[in-house]
This record gives structure tokens, C-alpha cells and sequence, in this order.
């Protein structure tokens, strides 16, 4: 069993990715990492800010890791406020990671990338695996280059790194922070709220996104994959399923029947027009066997059970 470090526990896929593996290996052999002490520490946990290099390496020989999630990153929205910025953090904590694994013999890496890796020049229906590359976003971009630079390393130093493209997460257990999909979430909380939710992007724009439980099965199932089926070294594509702000407010409609939609599309708009509407992740299905079980239904009433449970324990 390899132990496993999670850079970004504290985020809203590692909130969810730490518990589910510490599920399948126990508390001790997975460590979280945050830039900061987060609440309700449980088992191994560690401050590493991955701009820096040697307190990653500090932590990879204290407890012998052998897998590294890195997750921390600046996303697409916030990323747009301070591009230079966002590129040095997202670039710099990647090579960090990169190069601490290869000089310290961690085995296995994942590294998230995005559905904002594509731009303009994509067929956005269907969106196939290999298409040319042209990001609108600084974090785009950082993503499209780390892709290569994943593979990079597996070429030439046979690091094993392994990626998916992630479409929009949505979860009832953690909140998303700076990208352009993260109304997808908000919107089911103003729905338990009772309150009207304003909408940042217009009501047609259909996005690829997929549900918190798909997300990390996939994740998990990806490193679990032998070796030999991971054929792409840059990224997975990864489906879920795909739906716009009026068609999700009409799913939520049906369990809150008040429940009302505004939209006042802002800057995050044209960030969400240039990505694809829905993905092709035929390899990720033929390579490794990834199958998505949620839809926006299933999605949907999941979410408000789960939801609604958390305010009343809450109050
Ligand atoms: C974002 O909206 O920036 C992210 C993503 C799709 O990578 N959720």
C-alpha cells in the first residue's frame, strides 16, 4: 500500500478525496497538506505551501510517500485577476512536485486538469480527446502546458503521473473557490436557503460538469488503473454530464417549485462560452473503464437530500 500526501487537502475536491481515501487505506496512510491549519484534523496532517520545494520534500521522507495528489491551484475565475501571478503558482507548485518526486522516488503522482484547456478552435459538442489546445485562461493555459509536462516527465524520467480533465465539480460537502463552474454548487445552497440565486452566467450556456462521487471514483479509479492501460500521458478527458443554468434551475424546480433564477452574466461569461459544451471521454471509458452513474436528476436530488441534512445539523 503506498501512502498517499494531498497537496490542497483543504479544497473542494480534497476535502472529499482525503476521506475517501483514508475510507479505502486508513487515517495514518494519508497525510493532508493546506497552505493553512484547517479545521477538524484528524489523522496525519502537515502545512506545506507548495511554492516551496524543500518543505514538500520535508514532509515526502517524514512519513515515505509514494503518491502525491496535487491539487492545489489557482482556477479559471480568480485566476483572470492576477494572470502572471496565477501562472507562477500554478507552474511553480507543479515543477515543485514534479521534481521532489523524481529526486525522492515517489511512485505516483495525480495532477488535475480542466475542461479549460480548450478554446476557440474545439468542436464544443462532443469535445474530442485530441483536439488542438488554445485556452482563453491564464489557468487554461498552466493547465494545458502541465498536461505536457506531465507527460514530459513520464517520458523522460518514467515518473508515473496520471491526469483527467475535470469538467465543472459539484458536491454537497465542500465549496468550490474561483472558477467559472462553481455556480453549479451556489445554487443549490440559495435553493435549500429559500433565497432567489442570481446567476453569473447567461441562462443558455451549457457547460460539462459532473457530480462530487463520479469525480473522485473516477479519480481513484484512474490510479488504481495498471499501468499499462494509461495510455495518455497529458490528460483524460471526463464526462459527466452537461446542462445549462435554466436547465438546472428546472431540476431543482421540481423538488422546490418556488424556487426563483435572475441572471446577471459578469466577466465569467465569455471564460465559460469559450470552453465545450459537452465532453467525448471514450478513452478514459476504453482504457481504464470509466463509467459516470449521476445525471442531472439523480445529481439533483442527491444534492438536496444531502443538503438539507447538513443545515438541520447545522441549526
Ligand atoms: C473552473 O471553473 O475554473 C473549474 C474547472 C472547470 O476547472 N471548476
Amino acid at each position: 500500500m503506498a501512502r498517499s500526501l494531498i497537496i490542497g487537502a483543504g479544497g473542494q475536491l480534497g476535502t472529499v478525496l482525503t476521506q475517501a481515501l483514508r475510507d479505502i487505506h486508513g487515517n495514518d496512510q494519508v497525510v493532508r497538506s493546506d497552505m493553512r491549519e484547517l479545521d477538524n484534523i484528524t489523522g496525519p496532517f502537515e502545512v506545506i505551501d507548495a511554492t516551496d520545494a524543500d518543505r514538500i520534500a520535508e514532509v515526502v521522507k517524514k512519513y515515505e510517500i509514494e503518491e502525491i495528489y496535487h491539487l492545489a491551484a489557482i482556477l479559471s475565475a480568480n485566476g483572470e485577476k492576477n494572470p502572471l501571478g496565477t501562472w507562477d503558482i500554478n507552474m511553480k507548485t507543479l515543477f515543485n512536485v514534479l521534481e521532489v518526486s523524481r529526486m525522492n522516488g515517489v511512485k505516483k503522482i495525480f495532477y488535475p486538469s480542466s475542461i479549460a484547456v480548450f478554446g476557440s478552435e474545439v468542436n464544443q459538442q462532443n469535445t474530442p480527446q485530441s483536439s488542438f489546445l488554445n485556452p482563453s485562461t491564464v489557468y487554461g493555459i498552466s493547465k494545458a502546458a502541465g498536461e505536457n509536462w506531465a507527460q514530459y516527465y513520464f517520458q523522460r524520467y518514467g515518473l508515473d503521473v496520471r491526469s483527467l480533465r475535470y469538467p465543472g465539480v459539484i458536491g454537497y460537502q465542500s465549496l468550490p473557490g474561483g472558477g467559472t463552474t462553481d455556480y453549479a454548487v451556489d445554487i443549490y445552497h440559495k435553493a435549500i436557503e429559500g433565497a432567489t440565486f442570481s446567476c453569473f452566467l447567461e441562462e443558455n450556456t451549457t457547460l460539462p460538469m459532473i457530480y462530487m462521487e463520479d469525480a473522485i471514483r473516477a479519480t481513484i479509479e484512474l490510479m488504481q488503473a495498471p499501468k499499462e492501460n494509461i495510455k495518455t500521458r497529458t490528460s483524460y478527458n471526463l464526462a459527466g454530464m452537461s446542462f445549462s443554468p435554466k436547465e438546472i434551475a428546472s431540476s431543482i424546480q421540481k423538488i422546490y417549485p418556488d424556487f426563483e433564477i435572475t441572471y446577471e452574466p459578469d466577466f465569467r461569461q465569455q471564460i465559460a462560452a469559450s470552453w465545450p459544451q459537452s465532453i467525448d471521454d471514450s478513452r478514459a471509458k476504453g482504457d481504464w473503464g470509466w463509467n459516470p452513474k449521476f445525471n442531472l436528476e439523480s445529481m439533483t436530488e442527491d444534492m438536496i437530500k444531502n443538503l438539507k441534512l447538513k443545515y438541520s445539523k447545522a441549526e
